[in-house]
């Protein structure tokens, strides 16, 4: 497919941002980076909110359209500040990524705490009840997104690791959720590219016909400071180490005044996808740290992102 310049394969919602400061019941300092799911006939989005004493929680926004939400009048999720949990949480609990299997919404989120950055794992059912279950990395790891459901009997995920200043996404695997290993590498930032300085699982892995459609983020460095980017990769679907297919270009960049201009600008960040009943695919994420947006394209235009010769449908 050509690219033509000037537009992003992902069309922007007209009603965007969605979601900013004053939709937030409370005082706060910034909404974005929110993860979707559909439960009970509503949408769920899983929202990061950064308070104003500088560390981020999670709060709950409900809507019946997937464009218009509401946001609980209380957060959902506050960083541990005592208990077992705290070391690796006091400093904030950041973009929540959804997944679910087996009967249960899973969370992966970054825990910061005194040691860095982790991965963590917590589960709900009602969304009213949020049980932590481990912390399933070492610091230095982050962007961690479950696969929706096992592959050959274990489960799966993607994560970012920080080896050799270069962080690439790795694929691990687990019997149990907690214990992880098996470790591959998957992919890594591309020289000249628009990915080029960093790269990290954005949206949690989505099953096509052609295999595990990964939407991530990739970010240019410049001299103006770094720009996030959304764009595809393709994984096999017994083996998601192996690389089908990789788009060349970004679906979504930078360019409307909310994704320009916030507390940090340049930023689209996603941290997941709807995929409706027709194949509309609605990807939601962060405006410069700053609000919550929505985009959408066809599934198939999303699969011919990342393998030009599909003739996906
Ligand atoms: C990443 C994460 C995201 C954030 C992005 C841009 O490293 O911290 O939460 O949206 O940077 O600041």
């Amino acid at each position: 497919m050509a690219i033509r310049s000037g537009r992003d394969l992902l069309h922007r919602y007209e009603g965007n941002p969605i979601l900013v400061l004053r939709d937030v019941p409370y005082r706060c300092n910034t909404v974005f980076n929110g993860t979707p799911v559909k439960f009970g006939g509503e949408y769920l989005m899983l929202l990061r909110i950064e308070g104003q004493q500088g560390y981020s929680f999670f709060a709950l926004a409900r809507g019946r359209d997937g464009f218009h939400f509401l946001i609980d009048e209380k957060p959902c999720m506050l960083p541990a500040q005592e208990g077992p949990w705290a070391e690796w949480e006091e400093n904030g609990i950041e973009d929540p990524r959804l997944t679910y299997i087996e009967g249960k919404y899973y969370i992966l989120y970054t825990a910061v705490g005194r040691y860095g950055h982790c991965i963590a794992l917590s589960s709900t059912e009602d969304f009213v009840h949020f049980e932590r279950i481990a912390i399933i990395s070492e610091p230095g790891n982050k962007d961690g997104v479950l696969f929706p459901q096992k592959i050959n009997g274990l489960y799966a995920r993607l994560d970012r690791p920080i080896g050799n200043g270069v962080g690439s996404v790795w694929l691990s695997y687990s019997p149990d959720l907690i214990n992880w290993g098996r470790s591959q590498f998957v992919f890594s930032p591309r020289a000249r590219f628009w990915d080029s300085y960093r790269i990290g699982g954005s949206a949690p892995p989505i099953l096509t016909e052609h295999g595990w459609l990964e939407i991530y983020h990739g970010v240019k460095m410049t001299s103006a400071g770094p720009i996030y980017r959304a764009g595809t990769i393709m994984l096999d679907r017994d083996d998601p180490a192996k690389v089908i297919g990789q788009g060349l270009a970004p679906i979504l960049s930078p360019r409307e005044d909310y994704e320009r201009v916030g507390d940090v600008g340049n930023v689209c960040f996603a941290c997941g996808a709807i995929v409706e009943d027709d194949g509309d695919v609605k990807v939601y994420y962060g405006g410069a740290d700053t609000t919550i947006c929505v985009a959408t394209a066809s599934m198939n235009e999303l699969i011919e992102s990342c393998m030009p010769n599909s003739k996906a449908g």
